[in-house]
C-alpha cells in the first residue's frame, strides 16, 4: 500500500511558507493527487483568517472526482472564520483523504474524519504523525493545556557558560549562527527578555511583539528594544505605569523578589500570545525551566572555565541530580564553527 510519505513531506513544506503568519491557527499544507498519483493542485493556509489549506488547494480545481487529498492536519468540520473544509471535500468528489494528525481543537478533534468517513470517503493516516505534531507543537499545547508554548534560545561555550558575567551572550557565536536566530524568532508570536539583559546589552531584538520582565521598572524608553514593535512590560503589581501607543504595562504578583512567571504566562495567553521565545540571561532562563517546552542551544567551540561567566541556566538551583529537568534531543544542526542542539521537554 502506498504510504504517502513524500506527499505529506510536501504538505509540511507548503505549510511552512506561512510560518509566523497563522497564529493562533496551525500551519497547514495540502496536495491533491489524481488517480495516478500525479499532483494536480497544492495549497496552504497563508495567514490567520484566510482560506484553510484544503480550500486553497481545492479552489484551483473544477473537478476533484476520484482524487486523493493529502493534508497534515485533520480537515475541519466547524464554522469558524471560514466554512467547514469537510463540506467542500465531499462536494468536490474527493475519494480518499490522507491526514497527518488529528486536530487537537475540540471543535474538530475526530469529528472531521468521522464526517468524511460517513460520506463514504476512504481515510488514510496518521502519516508522519511525529513530524506533523512537531510542526504544530504550539497549536497542540494551546489546545490541550490552554497555555502558551515556551522556548528558550541560548548561546554558550562548550562548558555551558554565557561568557560575560553580566549575562550577555551577544558575541559567543558566529554571525552564521546569529542569522539563524532571526529565523527561529519568526516562528514565535513574541520574544521575551529581562530588564537585566536590556540594561547589559541594549539589544534591539527586532520582532512584532516583545515582552520585558522588569519588576522594578528599571528600563527607560531610550533602550533600543523600545524603538520598534508592540511591547508588553511586566512589573511588580505594587507599581503602576500609563500605557503608551505601543507599550502596555502590566502588574503581576511577586514571589521572593521575582515576578510570578505563571501569572505572566496566564496574562500573555489571555492577550492571545500563543508562543514565546525567551532570550535572556542565565538567571531568567533558570526561572523559566519549569515552564519550558523547547530549548535552542547554540554552542560555540570555546571553553571559558570556572571563573569566567555564569551557567546559561544559573537561575536554577537543585540539591540532587534526581531533580534535573529532563529533555530529549530533537535535532542537531551545524552553523560552522558553531552547533545548534534543539531539545524538547521529556
Ligand atoms: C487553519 N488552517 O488550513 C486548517 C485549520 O477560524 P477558522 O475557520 O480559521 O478555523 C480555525 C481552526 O480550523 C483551527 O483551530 C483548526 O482546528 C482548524 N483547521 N485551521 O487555520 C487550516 N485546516
Ligand atoms: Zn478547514
Amino acid at each position: 500500500m502506498k504510504k504517502y510519505i513524500n506527499e505529506m513531506k510536501k504538505c509540511i513544506k507548503l505549510a511552512k511558507i506561512a510560518q509566523g503568519n497563522t497564529s493562533p491557527n496551525p500551519l497547514v499544507g495540502c496536495v491533491i493527487l489524481n488517480s495516478k498519483g500525479k499532483i494536480l493542485s497544492t495549497g496552504c493556509h497563508i495567514r490567520y483568517g484566510e482560506y484553510h489549506a484544503e480550500r486553497s488547494a481545492l479552489s484551483k480545481l473544477d473537478d476533484a472526482k476520484d482524487c486523493t487529498l493529502v493534508v497534515n492536519l485533520e480537515p475541519c468540520c466547524h464554522h469558524g472564520k471560514t466554512p467547514p473544509c469537510t463540506d467542500l471535500i465531499i462536494e468536490k468528489g474527493i475519494k480518499r483523504v490522507v491526514y497527518g494528525m488529528k486536530d487537537p481543537n475540540p471543535l474538530v478533534s475526530g469529528k472531521g474524519l468521522q464526517k468524511l468517513q460517513d460520506a463514504g470517503i476512504e481515510i488514510v493516516g496518521p502519516v508522519l504523525e511525529k513530524e506533523c505534531i512537531e510542526l504544530n507543537e504550539a497549536f497542540v499545547k494551546n489546545h490541550t493545556e490552554h497555555k502558551p508554548f515556551i522556548a528558550i534560545k541560548t548561546a554558550t561555550t562548550i562548558d555551558g557558560k554565557i561568557a560575560c558575567k553580566n549575562g550577555s551572550s551577544k558575541w559567543i557565536t558566529s554571525s552564521k549562527a546569529r542569522n539563524q536566530v532571526k529565523y527561529i524568532r519568526n516562528k514565535y508570536d513574541a520574544i521575551l527578555t529581562s530588564s537585566s539583559t536590556v540594561i547589559a546589552d541594549n539589544p534591539a531584538m527586532l520582532h512584532k511583539k516583545k515582552i520585558i520582565l522588569d519588576r522594578e521598572l528599571k528600563t527607560d524608553l531610550n533602550f533600543e528594544i523600545y524603538n520598534q514593535g508592540e511591547i508588553y512590560v511586566f512589573h511588580d503589581e505594587k507599581f503602576s505605569h500609563p500605557d503608551t501607543e505601543n507599550i502596555k504595562f502590566i502588574g503581576v504578583p511577586v514571589n521572593k523578589e521575582k515576578l510570578d512567571i505563571e501569572s505572566v504566562l496566564n496574562k500573555l495567553y489571555e492577550i492571545g500570545i500563543m508562543s514565546i521565545l525567551v532570550e535572556a540571561g542565565g538567571k531568567l532562563n533558570g526561572s523559566f525551566l519549569p515552564f519550558v517546552d523547547k530549548i535552542y542551544q547554540f554552542i560555540a567551540p570555546k571553553i571559558s572555565g570556572d571563573n569566567q561567566g555564569i551557567s546559561c541556566f544559573a537561575g536554577r538551583r537543585i540539591n540532587n541530580i534526581s531533580e534535573c529537568e529532563d529533555f530529549v534531543l530533537q535535532h542537531s544542526e551545524i552553523y560552522s564553527p558553531d552547533i545548534l542542539l534543539i531539545f524538547s521537554k521529556k
